[in-house]
């Protein structure tokens, strides 16, 4: 177990990063994080790099004010970088802070995660970086707008404690967190739940686009960058249509490809409980989750979909369902 106030004792500048494309649980961890040294480290400099996220997780997660987006300003090494919810190889522009820091911490929950720090602390069967950020805290000396940060990356990464990654611990956290006092309801809500109308239409597109495979088991659908500009989508309206997708009755796996707009294609893959997408992910230039991974395809979409339903496929077939 790690106590971060012990791992860095000493250190006078500290970097925090995250994944690109930062998710509830990859800002939540990275504020939660910074928030608790800014706290309990007084003097010392806690500077957080991050790429752009929703208004949502803006307006729900304390201290998105302070984080920094350019990154080439800062040119001198760091004393010690916290990279949570991603190795090293997922930081983006980071990654160059990263290199130059004289520590390097990794605080993980991706089961392909290694763990690329100097000391790591990786732990696949945790719910999220954010309860992984949260074992390395005092509890006594979490505060309120931690707590806040850190239940936002909670519920975001368990679907609000639904998913098989919410365990007896993420509960007993996530309840211990509550007793902060902050709006938890609102939160649910505002970070889970709630869609932009763009977001509504995209999803409906994508569910009307769907089609099955292997007698049900599999959800695929495609979106390609023409209907993504027509509606006027970016990427982060792609979060929670594979997911939905999952939720069909019968079926195990969802894949949803979607055009980026630079000629790849990313995957976003959900598995209810057979495919192991995080296994099936790592051949297509990916990774992630067992029961949930994204992985990069190049050249024409339907032909990349068809890759992926065939892996699937194997999978499925290998355990006699398909
Ligand atoms: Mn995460």
């Amino acid at each position: 177990m790690m106590n971060i106030l012990e791992t860095v004792r000493g250190r006078q500048t500290i970097a925090i990063s995250g994944h690109i494309g930062p998710d509830g649980d990859c800002v939540g961890s990275c504020l939660g994080m910074a928030l608790y040294l800014r706290k309990n480290l007084p003097g010392v400099q806690v500077d957080v790099y991050l790429g752009d996220f929703s208004d949502a997780l803006r307006r729900n997660i304390p201290g998105t004010e302070t984080i920094l987006y350019d990154y080439k300003s800062r040119q001198d090494a760091y004393d010690a970088f916290i990279a949570l919810d991603c190795g090293r190889e997922r930081l983006g522009d980071a990654q160059e802070i990263f290199d130059r820091a004289a520590l390097t911490i990794n605080i993980d929950h991706h089961v392909s995660n290694p763990g690329t720090g100097m000391i790591n602390f990786v732990d696949g069967d945790a719910s999220s970086a954010c309860e992984m950020a949260y074992l390395t805290m005092d509890p006594a000396l979490v505060d309120k707008e931690t707590a806040q940060a850190l239940y936002v990356g909670m519920v975001t990464d368990t679907g609000v404690f639904k998913y098989s990654n919410t365990s007896e611990r993420t509960m007993q956290i996530a309840g211990r967190l509550m007793t902060y006092g902050f709006d938890y309801p609102a939160i649910v809500r505002e970070v889970f739940y709630e869609k932009t109308f763009v977001q509504q239409k995209l999803m409906g597109v994508a569910l009307d686009r769907a089609r099955t495979e292997c007698g049900g088991l599999l959800v695929v659908s495609l979106l390609d960058w023409k209907t993504q500009k027509s509606l006027g989508a970016t990427k982060k309206d792609i979060d929670g249509i594979s997911a939905q997708l999952a939720l069909t009755e019968g079926a195990d796996c969802a894949i949803l490809l979607y055009a980026t707009g630079t000629g790849e294609w990313k995957g976003s893959l959900r598995s209810n409980r057979c495919v192991d997408v995080a296994a099936l992910c790592q051949n297509f230039r990916g990774g992630g989750h067992v029961r949930a991974a994204g992985c990069t395809m190049y050249g024409d979409g339907e032909k990349a979909l068809q890759k992926l339903i065939g892996a699937a496929a194997d999978q499925l077939r290998e355990q006699g369902l398909c």
